[in-house]
């Protein structure tokens, strides 16, 4: 059975070719995208079973979002078309090699309709973790309920509830979405946070005290990731820190997401703290190497891949 199962949108991407302004640079490549389906896709890389639930509207986007799952490995077995509304979009520009941008087409989307009675129970019920995120808080009350209805089934089932706060300017406002989040992180066995997403729950401390205070909202592990300078955690009431993997950045979009996938992928392995954030730092150096949120992600076996590289050319 699938070990990691997540629920949410995903969108197709029309990603402009060459760095900079979109409007200059017409020329783009159909993908697709969600941070959920990132997250899926990146555990199910480094071998561990995933499932994905969602939406997505009856049309090519759709058929794209579907076949990519599919070609990873990820099941799909409660992926739903529906016939009412299309298959959301992003549009996704490089502004430099360093700030990309996203631009939605999204609202009413086929994604923002899932509801409760999407959630396989025999899914969340047979995984080892169920990982959602605050993006699908944002999207509608049906989805909101869905995320609400699939952790009550993960808690009663003693599944892992991991949830990623990702807060999005673009679907809702701090104001309405931090009670949101409050609430779910309460019901969160794992939280992560960027420090801006942190202060936005426990107030304007330190990355270290953030962690602490958010474990204060019951998480026995909460992760600050801080980008380019590493990440921060409280796990079991110790302490952990440590830089990103310098690496040269091409698309940092994803790179949360990637962290998240690490992590979550050793933690339901059993190994210790320690290896799943170290896991968790290369896959976000893997993200951010390549351009596309999730493409560059990967194996087992690719993980030396990245850092101090004495010879750069494989042979
Ligand atoms: O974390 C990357 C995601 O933000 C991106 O893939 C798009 O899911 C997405 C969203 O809703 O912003």
């Amino acid at each position: 059975a699938p070990a990691v199962v997540t629920l949410g949108e995903a969108m197709c991407v029309l990603q402009a070719e060459h760095i900079g302004p979109v409007r200059h640079n017409r020329s783009v490549r159909l993908g697709m995208s969600g941070a959920e389906t990132n997250v899926a896709i990146g555990v199910r890389r480094l071998g561990v079973p995933s499932a994905w639930i969602g939406r997505v509207g009856e049309d090519p986007m759709g058929e794209i979002i579907a076949g990519e799952l599919r070609a990873e490995g990820v099941d799909v077995t409660a992926l739903r078309t529906d016939g009412a509304a299309p298959t959301g979009l992003m549009v996704k520009e490089r502004r430099t090699s360093k700030v990309s941008r996203v631009f939605y087409v999204r609202s009413g989307s086929a994604g923002s309709r899932l509801s409760p009675d999407d959630v396989s129970r025999e899914l969340v019920e047979g995984a080892r973790a169920l990982h959602i995120t605050g993006i699908t808080l944002a999207l509608s009350e049906s989805a909101r309920a869905a995320v609400h209805h699939a952790i009550g089934i993960a808690r009663d089932a003693g599944v892992l509830v991991s949830f990623d706060v990702n807060h999005r300017t673009g679907l809702w406002s701090a104001e309405e979405a931090v009670e949101h989040y409050r609430a779910t992180a309460m019901l969160a066995d794992v939280v992560f946070a960027s420090h801006d997403e942190a202060r936005m729950l426990v107030g304007d401390l330190g990355a270290a005290a953030s962690a602490a205070a958010m474990g204060g909202l019951g998480p026995e592990q909460v992760v600050i990731k801080q980008g380019e300078l590493g990440f921060t955690a409280r796990i079991h009431g110790r302490e952990y820190a440590a830089p990103a993997v310098a690496v040269p950045v091409v698309d940092p979009v994803g790179a949360g997401d990637a962290f998240v996938a690490g992590y979550l992928a050793s933690l339901v392995r059993g190994e210790p703290p320690e290896a799943a954030l170290r896991t968790a730092n290369a896959l976000g150096a893997f993200a951010v190497s390549v351009p596309g949120d999730w493409e560059g992600l990967p194996s087992v076996a690719e993980l030396p891949l990245v850092g101090p590289l004495d010879d750069p050319v494989l042979r």
